[in-house]
């Protein structure tokens, strides 16, 4: 074997070996000739499971989607040029959501870039400020001092993409021809060390610091508001805050809190209202997780700016878009519920039973929602969904229908959306992520979000997973029909509407898909407990006018019966 041969492969296996022992299992890799050495010595990799998918935008987000599910770093391999750029969006993704991802990009050595070279673009910090770190790696070498510098370099990614808050990293490997790894027995032959020990703290209270924001909390009137919340051990502290001092929890689905019977699941309906807004003004609020999806929650909240507004987020960042923080507490949410429940009293008061009463009025009527429009689909699709399943819902309509349709202690199913940067690409590839790592995914997706995504499938078909798919065929961008550009009848149709015509019948042929066509709720329902190997593509079709009307007449009358309720 010569020189530059065995550099190759014992720089590359060094690397690959370390990053699988400080955590990573699984990669996601795309082809191509310059990540030759990478791609080889993952595969052979006793203990990381690796993915195909050739199209890198859509690989990004298989990988964000595998991440989130088993809340581990994923690595993502790609060759050099343009294969690189493809993964922006999901690395944007990856850094709002806080998602450990990491990037391996293969590039052409320093003597081949910016000279003409064939398939070489400027890779060196390609993502900017969205990658949370980013190292150019050196030329491969295996002298002893090169492979502690490689091993380490993995350890560090993971540590960098792990820390909180987690996010995106970038290495950047300039491989020299020829690229054929001499990879036989490789990881039997390579001496392996001890791996670092990766090691953070807590973000934890401190005593005087704890003891004024319960001074400043002790009101009777607080709302608890909880977004998507990475860290699952908040749940329940925060239903026990919540229920010692009587206060409502707001719970967007992504919280996962729905769960638990007591949340309130149709706000988003009834504060539509000012009246009502006014009617439940807080003396406090605390907000914990991600920002949640409903506008008229974040009207509401914003309405009540003169309240002490408490934002508890372990992981840091600013996710206070309408500057209404009074406190922000960098703590580990659980701590924060346990130290305020120690200092403050027991406390059952008419407040709750008042939001309680309004809730239920509205939520009657949300629950009312029958016929082929998409609220009252959505809302059937998730009474049929089986127990223990994993719901994605794409952006636009489908996650606001999923806050609208999601009824609190009902339906016990893990919740996903892509609410980072809210984009409708990469969906059908992160809902093939989650499935990835063995759930059982149902996704509801947008037919614009579909389109854009369908080459996603592939990778259900080269890694053989599993999910259905219900693609809400409205024939265009749906949510604009709710906004106030739907009144620009000139321009409305071409620029917001944009009917593209197209229907998945063929999409679903191409990729090896079962395919269904939805005419009735009590099919759907039927259709999501039929069992299949691969993924099953049903495609129902619904009118834009239609779902707005039912959708406004619904809120209308939710309104209503929540004002009936809060005067009896
Ligand atoms: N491009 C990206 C990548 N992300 C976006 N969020 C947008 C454009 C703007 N956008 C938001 S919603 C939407 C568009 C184009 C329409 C989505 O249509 P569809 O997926 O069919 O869902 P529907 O609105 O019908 O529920």
């Amino acid at each position: 074997m010569n020189n530059h041969q065995e550099n190759m492969t014992q720089y590359n296996a060094h690397f690959i070996d370390s990053l699988n022992r400080s955590g990573v299992e699984y990669a996601v890799i795309s082809p191509g000739s310059r990540s030759t050495p990478m791609a080889i010595l993952m595969e052979e990799h006793p203990d990381l499971t690796t993915f195909i998918q050739v199209d890198e935008r859509s690989a990004g987000f298989f990988a964000l989607g595998l991440a989130k599910s088993t809340q581990k770093p994923v690595a993502l391999l790609c060759t050099s040029g343009t294969a690189a750029a493809n993964y922006m969006p999901a690395v944007a993704e990856a850094a709002i959501s806080r998602v450990p991802l990491i990037v391996l990009t293969s590039d052409r050595p320093p003597e081949l870039r910016d000279v003409g070279a064939p398939q070489a673009i400027d890779q060196i910090h390609l993502y900017g400020h969205t990658a949370k770190w980013f190292a150019e790696m050196a030329i491969p070498e295996s002298t002893e001092n090169a492979l502690r510098y490689v091993r380490t370099q993995g350890a560090r990614a993971v540590f960098e993409a792990t820390a909180a808050p987690g996010g995106p990293v970038h290495l950047n490997f300039p491989y020299r021809e020829p690229l054929l790894p001499d990879y036989d027995g490789i990881y039997e032959r390579i001496y392996i060390p001890a791996p670092i020990r990766l090691i953070t703290g807590k973000q934890m209270p401190d005593e005087q610091q704890m003891n004024e924001i319960a001074d400043t909390i002790h009101v009777e009137k607080g709302v608890i508001v909880a977004g998507e919340l990475v860290n699952m051990n908040a749940l329940s502290a925060i239903l026990s805050l919540s229920e010692k001092r009587g206060w409502p929890i707001i719970a967007d689905p992504l919280s996962q809190l729905r769960k638990n019977a007591d949340v309130m699941d149709s706000y988003d309906a009834f504060l539509r209202d000012d009246d009502i807004k006014d009617a439940l003004k807080p003396e406090v609020i605390i907000r914990f997780g991600a920002l949640p999806v409903s506008k008229s929650l974040m009207l509401y909240m914003e309405r009540h700016s003169n309240v002490p507004h408490v934002i508890v987020d372990t992981d840091g960042g600013w996710r206070d878009p309408f500057h209404l923080a009074t406190h922000m507490v960098r703590v580990n949410e659980a701590a924060f519920c346990i130290e305020m429940m120690k200092r403050l009293p027991e406390q059952s008061s008419n407040w709750t039973t008042c939001w309680q009463k309004v809730n239920a009025a509205a939520r009657t009527v949300m629950k009312e929602a029958d016929g082929m429009d998409e609220g009252a689909l959505f809302s059937r699709f998730l009474q049929a969904v089986p127990e223990g399943a994993s719901i994605f819902t794409g952006n636009s309509m489908p996650i606001r229908d999923l806050d609208s349709f999601l009824f609190a202690g009902e339906q016990h199913v893990r919740l996903y959306g892509n609410r980072g940067a809210n984009g409708i690409d990469g969906l059908v590839s992160t809902a093939l992520g989650i499935a990835a790592s063995g759930e059982n995914v149902y996704a509801v997706i947008g037919d614009l979000s579909f389109f854009h995504d369908v080459n996603g499938l592939l990778g259900a078909k080269m890694n053989r997973l599993s999910m259905t798919v219900l693609v809400m065929n409205n024939d265009g961008g749906g949510i604009f029909s709710y906004l106030p550009q739907s009144g620009e009848k000139k321009h409305f149709e071409r620029l917001f509407g944009t009917p593209t015509g197209l229907k998945f019948e063929h999409a679903a042929a191409l990729y090896g898909c079962h395919y269904v066509r939805i005419d009735s709720g009590d099919q759907l329902a039927k259709e999501l407990n039929e069992s299949r190997d691969g993924v099953t593509i049903l495609e129902a079709f619904t009118d834009r006018a239609a779902n707005t009307s039912v959708h406004r007449t619904l809120w209308k009358e939710a309104i209503q019966q929540a004002k009936q309720a809060l005067e009896e």
